[in-house]
């Protein structure tokens, strides 16, 4: 039963692949912080990441956020939300391709407040 357990929890950690490999290891804003205005939405990977889809919600539904960077695998991924965002709780949610090509997906949030 032992053994039964641990293959199982070992299934559970490999099958969101986010734990061996590439993931997002930092944003900006940083994830659960608290900030006066977002000019940029940042992410960084520990390995390249070909990002291909990202969305945002904030406290009137989607927001619409510009992509800076393409569909090119990247350690430094930027897009661009438009200027006045008003206060409220974000989240942002991702979804990749790793460079050995695993999908990926990963999720983010943060709140503004003057
Ligand atoms: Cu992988």
């Amino acid at each position: 039963m032992r053994l039964i357990t641990f293959a199982l929890l070992v299934l559970a950690a490999t099958s969101t692949g986010a734990l061996a490999h590439s993931k997002a290891e930092q944003t900006t804003p940083a994830n659960e912080a608290t900030v006066a205005s977002v000019d940029v939405i940042e992410m960084r990977f520990d390995d390249p990441m070909r990002v291909t889809a990202i969305s945002m919600t904030g406290p009137d539904g989607d927001v619409a956020i510009a992509r800076e960077t393409g569909m090119d695998a990247v350690t430094e991924f930027r897009a661009l939300p438009p200027a006045g965002l008003p206060d409220g709780a974000y989240t942002v949610d991702w979804r990749g391709l790793s460079s050995d090509g695993h999908p990926m997906q990963g999720t983010f949030g943060f709140t503004i407040a003057d």
